[in-house]
């Protein structure tokens, strides 16, 4: 099954929808396989955001990130980075669609609630990024026969 990063952002924490935020994927059956909080640094961000790094907005966004602690999850499933990617809705709050997570909480470009990785392969690098060894936790679950068919696992 895929694994995907979700980062909970300051604009999460700060606005109180780490619950809501969290509920949908948990409801949605996406299975939780790591979480924690954690303060990024300029080099994280640096390295996480470099295809933005000539935009007049790449400190003001980094700084951003940075002006609180984060949760940083790691969502399984199959097709896990599509399904979280379609959950969370255009890049601009204001412009993304009612029912996904930006649609829903918010107004802005750069305060938009979450992170989600957007192809499998950033996925496995933006995991590694943010959790160490031993931090993604691969228990099953057991209701899994009630979240797909024997033949889509
Ligand atoms: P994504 O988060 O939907 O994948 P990216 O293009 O990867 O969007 O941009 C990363 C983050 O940078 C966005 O989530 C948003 O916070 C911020 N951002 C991207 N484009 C703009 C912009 O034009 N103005 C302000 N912030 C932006
Ligand atoms: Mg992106």
């Amino acid at each position: 099954m895929e694994k995907t990063l979700v980062i909970l952002k300051p604009s999460c924490l700060q606005r109180g929808l780490v619950g809501e935020v969290t509920k949908r994927f948990e409801r949605k059956g996406l299975r939780l396989a790591g979480m924690k909080m954690c303060q990024l640094t300029d080099e994280q961000m640096s390295e996480h955001y470099a295809h933005l790094a000539d935009k007049p907005f790449f400190q003001q966004l980094k700084d951003s990130m940075m002006i609180t602690p984060v949760v940083v999850c790691c969502y399984e499933g199959v097709g896990a980075v599509e399904v979280v990617r379609q959950m969370t809705g255009a890049t601009c709050g204001r412009k993304a669609a009612p029912g996904t997570i930006r649609g829903d909480f918010s107004m802005s470009f750069q305060e938009n609630i979450i992170h989600t990785s957007d192809s499998l392969e950033n996925a496995a690098v933006e995991l590694k990024r943010f959790f160490k060894d031993g931090e993604i936790f691969d228990y099953t679950l057991p209701t899994q026969q009630f979240l797909y068919a024997a033949d889509e696992v």
